[in-house]
């Protein structure tokens, strides 16, 4: 049995296009887990801190076996992110490679630390632009699909579908 996991990808910093190959070449090499699918990539104006460059942002869709957990998950991209080259800085500022976990399966998650679903994914056009390449039909907890909810938002924050990696 496995899980299916969706993980969000953002880069403002560096050269970015390169630091998400980086993250996806390492995603593809890690130990179990299984690479299914990429969205395209998005250039998105940045939310939350608005003084700062513009992101590139993308998902992936992966699977994971039942044994590896979500915070083991998380533990196995924050390393990807450090192995890139992230340094911390300010909450939502400037970063070579943030590597979020959106959906784990349909777990729940509320820790201090974590939170699965991903608390503010509904909310941000850059998360939900790319998710509805891969999943349009998905539904939001008030029952809006994905395709939907990134239309909606898109009139807001501007997104923009930039490449395939
Ligand atoms: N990530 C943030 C804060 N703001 N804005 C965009 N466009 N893309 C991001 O990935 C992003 C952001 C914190 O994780
Ligand atoms: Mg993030
Ligand atoms: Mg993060």
């Amino acid at each position: 049995m496995s899980r299916r996991v969706f993980l969000g990808l953002g880069t403002n910093l560096g050269d970015r296009e390169q630091n998400l190959r980086e993250a996806i070449a390492r995603l593809k090499a890690a130990a179990g887990v299984n690479f299914l699918r990429q969205s395209r990539v998005y250039q998105t104006e940045p939310m939350h801190i608005a003084d700062q460059p513009e992101f590139l942002n993308m998902v992936a869709e992966v699977e994971v076996h039942d044994e590896m957990s979500a915070r083991e998950l998380l533990t196995l991209v924050k390393r990807i992110e450090e192995e890139i080259g992230r340094r911390h800085r300010e909450r939502w500022g400037s970063r070579e490679i943030d590597i979020d976990i959106l959906l784990f399966g349909d777990e729940h998650i509320t820790e201090d630390d974590f939170e699965v679903p991903h608390p503010r994914m509904w909310e941000r056009a850059f998360v939900l632009a790319p998710l509805a390449d891969l999943t349009p039909e998905l539904a939001s907890p008030t029952g809006e699909t994905v395709r939907d909810a990134a239309n909606r938002l898109s009139r807001e924050q501007r997104v923009r579908a930039h490449l395939h990696l």
